[in-house]
């Protein structure tokens, strides 16, 4: 082994184990740090015949790294970052880099930015996608900061990321905060995903449709347009029997789900930015109403609805829902990138919508075929006003609505909530609808609170108001 590593890493938990690992399988020699010692020897005895370096002190670890140090974290977001990071900056010399690879909120990584570039560090905020299996064998790597630290980190991000088609997932997404915020928009995007896909589980569950009958539907659509990591793992989950029971796994799973936030913070960030993100909205809010699990129990027999069953030609139900699936997905999609694209011109990040679409095609959670569409728009048109407007999304579109109303219908009138899949439908017959009914709510605005409007016989930005009726109430 050399006296000292080429790479460091603090917080052994399963993404830094994995990283370490990863790392480690490129030929570079990785020092290892975690705030609990004993995590740090289990790990390095377990792969003893591996170039890694234990230490158990923050001193020591700073003390067997090459100059300039790149010391990666990857610890629990929040104020474990800011606490590590506070051990490392008396122990750094100019121009060592620190890389936050944690799912950190891209405002934490900029305030970061600022104050370890006051001290004459670099740092990078870099996105990770993929879960233990990516940190791996090769994940989605969106790192954010000056360019001169991606070159400096480049030849060992480009190693470990994962490879389509021969090109290495990751790219330099923007200064500051950009990785991070990607990150987010990522996982947003992953929340919508997951829930579109649940939905069409509820819609085949209503048809009768068994565990495995389900799963042979979703192994054949990851034969084609939908093929994808989530809707593989969908097919492999619905076939997963208890060996306890030997009934489907997930029928024994109970329906509340969990989040972390990054959801939340991706609409956070949406309201903040008059951007329009339902699908993503609509995925967090039906996590949200999972977790009700009590009061849901209790509602199912006090509020009357419908017959959750539907008698129809399943072959057909699952052609439908899978046109319906697909557009909504590109609506998930679509949302995301127009979010980005506000923030991108509000920062000047200069995001490169084309390229993180596809850096998301091998590592991540999102990986997917059709993202190679969404470089393709980009590509053809990078001042594309709307992912929509693309001429493969909008013929998508026109060709999958009619399934995808049909859809919705037969959810609404059987009862069956498909919140995701209804408010991209919304949306897009929002976007599509020359005139909507905000001339009314126009009126009334003006009509309470003389907040003027615009009339559409008269040049824009002459605003008129009326002398409206008084109300006798
Ligand atoms: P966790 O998010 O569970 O964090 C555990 C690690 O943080 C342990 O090494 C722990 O050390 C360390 N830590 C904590 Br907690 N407080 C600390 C402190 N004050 N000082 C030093 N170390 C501290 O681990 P993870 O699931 O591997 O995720 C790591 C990061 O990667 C997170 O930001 C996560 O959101 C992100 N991420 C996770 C996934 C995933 O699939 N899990 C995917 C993508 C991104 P200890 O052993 O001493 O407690």
């Amino acid at each position: 082994m050399n006296n000292l590593s080429d790479f460091g890493l603090i917080g052994l938990a399963v993404m830094g184990q994995n990283l370490v690992l990863n790392v480690e399988s490129r030929g570079f020699q990785v020092s290892v740090y975690n705030r609990t010692g004993d995590a740090t020897d289990a790990f390095v005895a377990a792969h003893a015949d591996k170039k890694l370096v234990p230490t158990h002190t923050v001193a020591e670890f700073v003390q067997s790294l090459s100059k300039p140090r790149r010391v990666m974290l990857m610890v629990k977001a929040g104020a474990a970052v800011d606490a590590v990071i506070e051990q490392l900056i008396p122990l750094l010399d100019a121009n060592d880099i620190v890389i936050d690879g944690g799912n950190s909120l891209f405002t934490d990584t900029e305030r970061r930015d600022a104050w370890l570039t006051a001290k004459g560090f670099r740092f990078i905020g870099a996105g990770v996608s993929g879960g233990e299996e990516g940190a791996r064998k090769g994940p989605s790597i969106m790192p954010g900061g000056p360019a001169s630290s991606w070159e400096a980190m480049r030849p060992i991000f480009e190693s470990i990321a994962a490879k389509v088609d021969g090109a290495p997932c990751v790219m330099h997404i923007g200064p500051g905060g950009a990785g991070h915020y990607v990150k987010m928009i990522h996982n947003g995007i992953e929340y919508g995903d997951m829930q579109l896909i649940c939905e069409a589980y509820s819609l085949f569950k209503a048809a009768g449709m068994t565990a495995d009958e389900m799963a042979d539907v979703f192994d054949a659509w990851n034969e084609g347009d939908l093929h994808s990591y989530l809707i593989q793992i969908t097919g492999k989950a619905l076939r997963q029997r208890d060996p306890e029971t030997g009934q489907p796994m997930v029928d024994l799973i109970l329906d509340k789900a969990g989040q972390k936030g990054t959801g939340q913070w991706t609409l956070m960030n949406a309201a903040d930015n008059a951007v329009v993100v339902s699908t993503i909205n609509a995925a967090v809010e039906a996590r949200v109403l999972s977790s009700m699990k009590a009061l849901r129990v209790a509602a199912s027999s006090q509020l009357s609805g419908p017959e959750a069953t539907l008698e129809v030609d399943r072959q057909q139900l699952i052609a439908q829902v899978h046109d319906a699936l697909y557009a909504s997905k590109v609506l998930s999609y679509a949302q995301g990138l127009d979010l980005m694209r506000t923030m991108s011109d509000k920062k000047d990040w200069a995001l490169d919508l084309g390229g993180i679409a596809s850096i998301w095609r091998g590592g991540c959670i999102i990986r997917a075929r059709f993202l190679n569409h969404i470089t393709e728009a980009y590509r053809a048109d990078p001042t594309l006003p709307h992912l929509m407007l693309a001429p493969f999304f909008k013929n998508l579109l026109n060709t999958n609505q009619q399934a995808w109303r049909e859809v919705v219908a037969l959810a609404a009138s059987h009862g069956i909530p498909v919140p995701a899949f209804s408010a991209s439908l919304s949306y897009f017959d929002s976007l599509r609808t020359e005139r909507l009914s905000a001339n009314l709510l126009q009126a009334q605005r003006d009509f309470f609170g003389a907040h003027t409007y615009e009339r559409v016989d008269k040049p824009a930005g002459q605003w008129f108001h009326t002398a409206w009726p008084e109300v006798i109430e």
